[in-house]
């Protein structure tokens, strides 16, 4: 007993691609999407035809309610879906692409052979030994524990389960709060493979447990400056004998990466922008951390830097992080009223707060006294 499928999530067609600013670069993404969905239907082909495919998951997230083209659907999500027949095409909507009324999934006609999932779990008997269960976001559904809902009818048949949604493993994860769930609420199931959509980067659910039966394969294409490394679809076998085996696949056409540079012991911007030159990279689009202990009096002018590197044109496109730091000497505070008091201010109240805190409220108030700018702030 054993099926072999793709499992997608998250391709955003026509993404707005906003952190990027500039309408040529968001131009130039959105083709380079366009091109990586038409070479994830090109291999789904080739799959098809050398080693044979069951089916395709969708885990949602597929297109933006908001911005997508009724070109882009007709002569690429379509046209990609129609040329895949007979194979059959599994969609659970997302929460980018939820399935509202006016949503292109009811307002347009499909390829046949495709599937979209209604607003509570559905199951699919693909095969009598494959079942798959699916369930598309709306608005009044989102906030629910769906897998609470989840009814598996065949515990002895392969039970594939397909949803765009949270795992909350941690709270720093905390990413809206769509479909959320537990690695428990998925252990209490039996099921072979959960199809996940929601998180852009590839992860194992649970995260960091054992029992690892979830997969977000996160987007094809990264769509923002957070979503480094490599991006991925997944080429899925499961065995009810021996298990899964997932087999991560890009297509990915630009990477995102981060770029650090130390500026300690800088004597101006211009040396800044000399390190910057050493990290040239046109292709890229880069999240620029500058770090390291700089003197005080030396302001990091991010608009320049970002001016600099687009004239330059050292990567695709950038955005710069000030985590430099300095540290205030005795003379400085010493020679500043406002910083003298900010300090005795800190000192009265410091068994109100965690240590920590006022570490941080140190760091920001002498960098506003002193250089009359906030560093940092997104760390806090
Ligand atoms: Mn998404």
């Amino acid at each position: 007993m054993k099926v072999k499928f793709l499992h997608v999530a998250d391709f955003h067609l026509d993404s707005k691609f906003l952190p990027l600013g500039e309408s040529q670069k968001v131009r130039t993404r959105r083709k380079e999407l366009a091109e990586t969905f038409k070479k994830f239907i090109q291999f789904a082909n080739l799959l098809k035809e050398q080693e044979g495919l069951d089916f395709i998951l969708i885990a949602g997230d597929l297109f933006e309610h908001d911005c997508y083209s009724p070109h882009t659907l007709k002569t690429l999500l379509f046209y990609g879906l129609e040329n895949l027949k007979p194979l059959p095409v599994f969609i659970a909507a997302g929460n980018h692409d939820p399935l509202v009324s006016d949503s292109p999934y009811v307002t347009y006609d499909w390829p046949s052979n495709v599937h979209i999932f209604p607003d509570s779990f559905q199951r699919v008997e693909f095969r009598p030994d494959v079942h798959i269960y699916g369930i598309s976001v709306t608005p009044q559904n989102l906030g629910n524990n769906v897998l609470q809902e989840l009814k598996i009818s065949n515990p002895e048949v392969i039970n594939i389960v397909v949803f765009h949604g949270a795992e909350k493993s941690s709270e720093k994860e905390l990413f809206g709060d769509c479909f959320p769930f537990s690695g428990e609420d998925m252990a209490a199931h039996p099921c072979d493979y959960f199809a996940l959509g929601h998180y852009h980067n590839f992860r194992k659910v649970p995260l960091g447990g054992d029992n690892i039966r979830g997969y977000y394969s996160g987007s094809p294409e990264p769509l923002n400056f957070k979503e480094l490394g490599e991006h991925y679809i997944l080429k899925v076998e499961v065995d009810k004998n021996s298990g899964v085996k997932v087999e991560p696949i890009s297509f990915q056409r630009r990477i995102y990466k981060q770029v650090e540079v130390d500026c300690s012991g800088v004597s101006s911007l211009e040396d800044v922008k000399v390190l910057i030159k050493e990290c040239r990279d046109e292709s890229a689009v880069v999240n620029l951390v500058l770090r390291g202990e700089i003197d005080p009096d030396i302001r990091i002018d991010l608009e320049e830097l970002a001016e600099f590197i687009r004239e330059e044109n050292i990567f695709f496109s950038v955005r710069i992080k000030n985590a430099t730091h300095s540290e205030y000497t005795s003379e400085m505070i010493n020679s500043s009223p406002l910083a003298k008091s900010f300090l005795d201010v800190v000192e009265k109240n410091k068994d109100k707060y965690p240590p920590q805190l006022l570490s941080v409220v140190v760091k920001l108030g002498l960098d506003g006294i002193f250089i009359r700018e906030v560093r940092n702030w997104d760390e806090i």
